[in-house]
């Protein structure tokens, strides 16, 4: 029954945090049958809960802000530098960092051809996001247009069908952790001196490939990203999370706004909000700390992994808008 109460308050929680409103989780619930009376008692006492830890991610966002001391004036872009480096720097300072050539040795820079991923992963099924652009919160209601094909199939519609926003292989379908892509896994060797390596593979990174065109909305991650751009090129959009402002357009993770929105912004404090603009390409890395907030166009056919077994990966746990 425990456990059962666990799982219950996990889903409430998750699904607060995806953005999406009590009221639709109260339906969902009802229409499939699963609100028993207990239950229905419990659930107000879960949101209350959620909305006290919003509260404290403030407090954990002043903080964030404080280690670097003031907001950030612009984004470093390196083409020397050590690990050592990158985490005095930038990994303890909280501070977004583009690595040029961060995977020019990885095989999976040299080897991953789609046409190379057709034959090693081909009949893997995933789970793709489709009617992305039918959707608001197109992220956050990812679970309502998840389509499963063979790797094989997606790749082909990449190819016929790019540039398009409207389907994407992102990390919550988890292709990563299925056995197929097991055969992937040393083609990304993982540093000691960059990652923690007690972190089995399969957790250490998600797999992320889409066409040309795909639009990721404004929002932060709980998580530190060495985000590694495997092929392609992409536009980031990044605010510091010293911009607390954005709270107030904040649903779970996500944001109610565009990076763009700020510049006409009605409201003046908005429009001071400094949106930084960067281009990175293959095989380059861009950190994107725990709390800053990104918006991400890809310009091609790309494909990223999302290195989040970075040292002192998780230390902001109570970090969650
Ligand atoms: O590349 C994208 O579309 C989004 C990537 C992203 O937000 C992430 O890896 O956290």
């Amino acid at each position: 029954m425990a456990s059962d109460q666990n799982t219950w308050r996990e889903w409430i929680q998750a699904e607060l945090s995806n953005g999406i409103s009590p009221d639709t989780l109260l339906k969902t619930a009802k229409l499939h049958g699963a609100l028993s009376e207990e239950r229905s008692n419990q659930f107000w006492y879960e949101v209350s809960l959620w909305q006290k830890r919003k509260i404290k991610s403030l407090a954990a966002l002043s903080r964030l802000s404080r280690m670097h001391l003031g907001p950030i004036k612009s984004i470093d872009v390196l083409s020397n530098y050590t690990a050592e480096e990158f985490v005095e720097h930038y990994l303890k300072k909280s501070k977004p960092v583009v690595l040029k050539n961060f995977a020019a040795t990885w095989p999976c820079t040299q080897k991953w051809s789609l046409q190379y991923l057709c034959q090693t992963v081909g009949k893997a099924q995933v789970a793709i996001n489709t009617q992305r652009t039918k959707l608001r919160g197109q992220d956050r209601e990812y679970l309502q247009k998840i389509v499963s094909l063979s790797m094989q199939t997606y790749i082909d519609r990449i190819e016929s069908e790019s540039p398009t926003n409207d389907f994407y292989l992102v990390a919550h379908a988890e292709a990563w952790k299925q056995t197929e892509f097991s055969t992937l896994y040393d083609d990304v060797p993982l540093d000691a001196h960059w990652f923690d390596v007690t972190i089995p593979k399969r957790d250490a990174l998600s797999f992320w490939l889409g066409p040309q065109g795909t639009w990721t909305p404004l929002h932060c991650d709980p998580v530190n990203n060495l985000l590694t751009l495997i092929r392609g090129t992409k536009r980031f959009k990044l605010i510091d999370p010293y911009q607390i402002e954005l709270m107030n357009t904040a649903e779970g993770y996500y944001n109610l706004l565009r990076a763009d929105d700020l510049k006409t912004h009605p409201n003046k404090i908005f429009r001071q909000i400094p949106v930084f603009e960067i281009k990175v390409d293959a095989p380059d890395a861009l950190f994107i700390p725990t709390g800053w907030w990104h918006e991400v166009e890809s310009l091609d056919i790309s494909l990223h992994l999302s290195m989040t077994a970075t040292h002192d990966a998780h230390i902001y746990k109570d970090y969650s808008p």
